[in-house]
This record gives structure tokens, C-alpha cells and sequence, in this order.
């Protein structure tokens, strides 16, 4: 159906390394082919993506040198110029590595911090370079198994540091880029600091320049958490902090399975767009996932194509939503609406404290939520 094809004006994007990924996984070897970041590009702008995203060695591979780095960023940036696509966001590969294995940011080794440090200044420049305004950190190896070998008070304190580092360096280099942190419980260390949403919005009020620092949620790693990823969202959006989003599939209890996004927890999905979509959030909407294992090299634009759809098709159920009769009646009998009105009287807390309340008029109201809720499901089946 053509009213879901994907445009460039819709800004979905991908990372280099989730259309390449090439199906590894702690059981198994690779199944694909390594995929060349410029024909990523291209495929992606013929399924009607607004740009890709990638890590500085997902594009200029570990070791390379200065020469070869220049030849790889000007055969991508005419791969760009060609499709038109962009780059809206750059990160640091700071987890394969083995002089990681320890963290990076928060290693007890301040060599082995000094070095991711100087990693992501490199690669903060390459991002620059290519027209990113968004810097994601996802700290994949920041944490711990034995919790004996670090005290987090302490890990805390240098994470703090590079991240003040790295806006530092954004500052004197004039760069307009600003930072997005990435939560995660778990996986690949035993626990990962900064697990959730809340714990990096605590953190950011810590920082040298908070203003330059937000967040950067993903689907999958609130759900791992068991949480609400768009109670997660809403808040990071209340606090002004939503700079990028990661989306994708997940069920709670599971490793991070990073499926297509709406393959799982279609209902959470439904409700995050329709918050992205309502609340007129301008960010890219960028796909953080990869082809299941089964896939062959075509199988990736299916998947990619899916992504892109299914966000299209959930944009269109909010807005039936919003437009639905029973829909909007049901939603006044929750006094849905009630909730913009404020707590607060004429007479403030004065008034408040004399009123008469009907204690057990107000008990016996009903909301109607279940009926609410029904007729979401059946927006959401097709049936109206
Ligand atoms: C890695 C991770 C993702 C992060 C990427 C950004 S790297 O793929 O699983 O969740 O967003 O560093
Ligand atoms: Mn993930
Ligand atoms: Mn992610």
C-alpha cells in the first residue's frame, strides 16, 4: 500500500551496524556476508530512509591509516551525495575491543580511559566531519561481574569525567553536536551502569555542562528491564532530554533480542508512536535492530523495510485514535482531558484545605477504562 511507503521526510534511519550485522551470536558464527557501508547507503535511500548512523570502525575499519581513512570517507561521502542521504548521529565503538573487557570510561586503568578517550575524540571528529548533531554514548562495558573489583561511587566519578571530557572537546571545537546517553541494564557485562532511563536522567543533573547531555532510549533495554519504555520516553521528552531514540523488538526476561521493531510488544509499540507522533518530537526515528539469524542477504531490506512500515502504520492507527467517536467518548469518560486541568484552585491551598469533597461520590465514580482499552485492541486488529 502506498500510504505506507517510507520518504525521506519521515526521517527513519539505520545504523551501519544493524542492516550489516551479520547474524554472530555467543552460539554461533556469522550466516552473512559483510555488508559494504555504501551499499547500505544505497538500499536503505531506495527503501526510502532519511540516513544511517554508525560507529567509528563500522565505517573505518580498526587499524586503518590516515590515508585509508581519508579514501573511505570520500568514497561514503559521495555515496551520500548520490542518494542524499545524512548522517544525524555518530558514536564510538567503545566494547569489542579487547583492551575494553575491563570498561572503557570507568576501567579501573586510567591508560586504558585515557585511550578510550582519545578513541572517541577521533571519532567525534569523524561525525562532525559527516554532518552528525547527535554523539550517542551507550557505555556497553561499563560495569561489572565481580562486584568486588570496582566501587561504582567511584566509577561513577570518572564516567562523569568523560563524559565532561568529551563536551569539552565538543566545546573547543566549535562542533554543533550534543551528547545522548544510552541506559542498559545488562549484557554484555553482568550489570551495566546507568541502567535505565531514570538512572542517566539523575545522572546528567551531575555533569559540567547538562545542557549539552540528554538521553538516547532503547526499546529493547527499558523492556529488558521490565519497564515501560514509553513511560520512559514521556519522561526523558518532560525533562526536554529526548535527543535520539533506539527502536526495536523486545519481550521482557530476554537477552537483548533487538528484533524488528513492532515484532514484539506491538501494543508498547503503538502507544510509543503515538507519544512520538503527538507530542510533535522532531527527532530521527532510528531503528536500532537487526535481521533475525535466519535471514539471507535479501532477507535484511525485508527487514528493514518492516521497520519503516510498521512505524507508518502505527503513526496512522494514533492518528485514528485521535479522530475515532467512540474513541474520544470513551477517553471522556476516563477524564482523560481532566488531567491538563491543574491541582491547584483560585484560592490555593487555602481553598483546598476548606472544600467540601464527596468523598464517596468521587469513590463510586467509574472510568470506563476497559472499555477504552477494548476498543484499542480493536484499533489495533483492524476491526474498526
Ligand atoms: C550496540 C548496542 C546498541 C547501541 C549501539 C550504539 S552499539 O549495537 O547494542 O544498543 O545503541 O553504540
Ligand atoms: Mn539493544
Ligand atoms: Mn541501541
Amino acid at each position: 500500500m502506498t500510504e505506507y511507503t517510507p520518504r525521506p521526510e519521515h526521517h527513519f534511519t539505520f545504523g551501519l551496524w544493524t542492516v550489516g550485522n551479520p547474524g554472530r551470536d555467543p552460539f554461533g558464527h556469522e550466516v552473512r556476508e559483510p555488508l559494504d557501508p555504501v551499499e547500505s547507503v544505497r538500499r536503505l535511500a531506495d527503501l526510502g530512509a532519511y540516513g544511517v548512523n554508525f560507529h567509528d570502525n563500522d565505517l573505518v575499519p580498526h587499524g586503518s591509516s590516515a590515508a585509508e581513512r581519508e579514501s573511505i570517507v570520500k568514497r561514503f561521502r559521495r555515496a551520500l551525495d548520490d542518494t542524499g542521504m545524512k548522517v544525524p548521529m555518530a558514536t564510538t565503538n567503545l566494547f569489542s575491543r579487547p583492551v575494553f573487557k575491563e570498561g572503557a570510561f570507568t576501567a579501573n586503568d586510567p591508560a586504558v580511559r585515557r585511550f578510550a578517550l582519545r578513541k572517541t575524540c577521533e571519532s567525534i571528529d569523524l561525525g562532525a566531519e559527516l554532518g552528525a548533531t547527535v554523539y550517542v554514548m551507550w557505555g556497553g562495558r561499563e560495569g561489572v561481574e565481580a562486584d568486588a573489583a570496582k566501587d561504582v561511587r567511584l566509577a561513577l566519578d570518572r564516567y562523569k569525567e568523560a563524559v565532561d571530557l568529551c563536551c569539552e572537546y565538543i566545546r573547543d571545537r566549535g562542533y554543533d553536536l550534543r551528547v545522548a546517553l544510552e541506559p542498559k541494564p545488562n549484557e554484555p557485562r553482568g550489570d551495566i551502569f546507568l541502567p535505565t532511563v531514570g538512572h542517566a536522567l539523575a545522572f546528567i543533573n551531575e555533569l559540567e555542562w547538562p545542557d549539552m547531555v540528554g538521553l538516547n532510549p532503547e526499546f529493547a533495554h527499558e523492556t529488558m528491564s521490565g519497564l515501560s519504555f514509553t513511560h520512559g520516553v514521556a519522561q526523558a521528552l518532560w525533562h526536554g532530554k529526548l535527543f535520539h531514540i533506539d527502536l526495536n523488538g523486545q519481550r521482557i526476561g530476554r537477552y537483548d533480542q533487538d528484533f524488528r521493531f513492532g515484532s514484539e510488544g506491538i501494543r508498547d509499540a503503538f502507544y510509543l508512536v503515538r507519544l512520538l507522533e503527538d507530542s510533535g518530537w522532531g527527532g530521527m526515528r532510528h531503528f536500532d535492530a537487526h535481521p533475525y539469524r535466519t535471514e539471507d542477504a535479501e532477507g535484511v531490506w525485508e527487514f528493514a523495510r518492516g521497520c519503516m512500515r510498521t512505524y507508518l502504520m502505527l503513526a496512522d492507527k494514533a492518528r485514528r485514535f485521535r479522530e475515532d467517536t467512540d474513541i474520544r467518548a470513551a477517553l471522556s469518560e476516563a477524564q482523560a482531558d481532566r488531567l491538563a486541568e491543574p491541582t491547584r484552585p483560585p484560592g490555593g491551598l487555602e481553598e483546598i484545605r476548606g472544600a467540601d469533597y464527596d468523598e464517596a461520590g468521587l469513590a463510586a465514580q467509574g472510568y470506563g477504562n476497559e472499555r477504552l482499552d477494548q476498543l484499542v485492541t480493536e484499533l489495533l486488529l483492524g476491526t474498526r
